[in-house]
């Protein structure tokens, strides 16, 4: 015999109570999607929304370095979110992401190219030289510190 969670019938108002949603203060939001601001110098900003591949979980944190040694910079998205509340599930569909911005876009390195693969609740990440070599730290929550050499 199946069963169902009671969990599962509810709906926001039979958690909270119809009488707190009523009286609670109401945003709205249009736009949950991650997004760069790069500010213009005349006190406005040009809004790109990040690529699709940089969407699929909260972004932690934003590390920027010239991997490829280029002389331009990528930036390295790293992000998750595994403690959530109960009515939402764990954010965990990140496994990091290159970007690449050039012609005033964002370009993904796909994950099979860069090798870059970070499992885990990540929240922040840096750049460090340990011997003169380039290595990504990322933190983890609950979890040890992730080393990612850069070659
Ligand atoms: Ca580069």
């Amino acid at each position: 015999m199946r069963t169902i969670c009671p969990l599962q019938r509810l709906v926001f108002g039979d958690i909270l109570g119809e009488d707190k949603l009523t009286n609670a203060l109401h945003y709205q939001i249009k736009n949950l999607s991650s997004i760069c601001l790069i500010n213009n110098g005349d006190k406005t900003f040009q809004k790109i929304q990040l690529p699709l591949e940089a969407q699929v979980a909260p972004i932690m944190n934003f590390t920027v370095t010239d991997i490829d040694d280029d002389q331009k910079p990528e930036v390295i998205v790293i992000g998750n979110l595994y403690p959530t509340e109960v009515e939402t599930i764990r954010y965990d569909g990140s496994i990091g992401t290159i970007l690449k911005f050039d012609n005033n876009q964002f370009e993904v390195v796909k994950n099979s190219e860069s090798g870059l693969i970070i499992h885990g609740d990540s929240k922040d990440s840096d750049i460090i030289k340990i011997n003169d070599q380039k290595v990504l730290l990322v933190t983890n929550n609950d979890a040890p510190l992730s080393i990612y050499k850069i070659n």
